[in-house]
């Protein structure tokens, strides 16, 4: 077999197939009331890496929770996925979790997905170094409004792989849409899916608020991003983090909220913003386990296998097409 020395890279540019230019979208979700922004800004160069210092936090336990409960059934998964799948892992970051299956999994292919191209490359860069035999496709894409792949992708024995409850991004409604997009580009295979379960609201609370402000710092660099994006001239240091349980619908909220009455100004536009008013910029819902396992069934897959720890905190569910 030939050493693979780089992945074969796509990359696509912002999805507009709505016919509205991302800059349109995003000033016309900061003029809504409420205003809100689309939590994939939380995403790029830095944002990524205040991303993966909030996993390393002790108050955050999905991923460290995911990790363990992954290390006990990717052996059971291995088998029940079959020879050599494609291993598709959907908003792969620093690909460390699938580089953790690959050994019991024998991918035939390994695909990796994310919106944040520069941060998937250096990752990638890394994993074929270590992996030189494995066949890689780097895919730069935002699926969060569909998945399109690249007809280099294998159809035979397709595993997608969703983990860390990104899933939780999404409302349930668009859960199940989404779930079923993927569930239509897999023909034969299966889903393999974390979820992050509810629990009391100080642990949530705790995880999304952690004391030495990363992920504030990671809610907060947002307006960074849209300074970037927009050219608007948001001042950070007017806003403050702030994120809380909503119990009615199972999720946890952030928010930036104005410490000051202060206006933001863009080319073509500018809004007032009163002090305590917020910008909505993320949801993370949390699932009861048999509510999330009846989602994945309506979706249109057939069998549903789950894994948890012992507090019920996460679960893995490897779901059947
Ligand atoms: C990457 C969407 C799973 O919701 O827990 C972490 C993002 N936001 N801390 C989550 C996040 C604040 C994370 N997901």
């Amino acid at each position: 077999m030939t050493p693979h020395s780089s992945p074969t890279f796509f990359s696509y540019p912002a999805d507009e197939s709505a016919g509205v230019p991302e800059r349109s979208a995003v000033i016309a979700g900061l003029m809504a009331d409420p205003p809100w922004v689309s939590p994939k800004y939380l995403y790029g160069p830095l944002g990524s890496r205040l991303f993966d210092a909030i996993t390393e936090l002790p108050e955050y336990y999905p991923t460290r929770t995911e990790r363990t409960v992954l290390e006990g059934c990717r052996d059971g998964i291995a088998r029940a996925a079959g020879a050599g799948p494609t291993l598709i892992d959907l908003g792969a970051g620093n690909c460390e979790k699938a580089r953790s299956l690959f050994a019991s999994l024998q991918p035939r292919q390994y695909v990796a997905v994310d919106m944040s191209v520069e941060f998937l490359r250096h990752s990638m860069a890394h994993l074929q170094r270590d992996f030189p035999h494995l066949e890689m496709l780097g895919i730069g894409v935002d699926f969060s409004a569909g998945l399109r792949l690249p007809d280099a992708v294998r159809r035979e024995n397709r595993l997608f792989f969703y983990p860390g409850s990104s899933i939780g991004n999404f409302t349930p409604e668009e859960a199940l849409v989404f779930l079923a997009g993927i569930r239509a580009q897999c023909p034969v295979g299966g889903l393999l899916i974390g979820v992050d379960l509810v629990k009391s609201e100080s642990i949530l609370q705790a995880a999304y608020d952690d004391a030495l402000g990363v992920t504030a710092a990671f809610n907060l660099n947002l307006l960074n991003n849209l300074n970037a994006l927009i050219g608007s001239d948001f001042a950070v240091a007017d806003w403050r983090h702030c994120a809380l349980f909503n119990t009615t619908l199972s999720r946890i909220e952030m928010h930036l909220e104005a410490r000051r009455d202060t206006t933001v100004h863009w080319p073509g536009g500018a809004r007032r913003f009163a002090q305590g008013a917020r910008i909505h910029t993320e949801n993370s819902y949390k699932y009861a386990l048999a509510d999330f396992v009846t989602l994945l069934r309506q979706a249109g897959y057939r069998r549903v296998q789950t894994w948890t720890d012992e507090k019920e905190w996460f679960a893995l569910c490897h779901a059947f097409a």
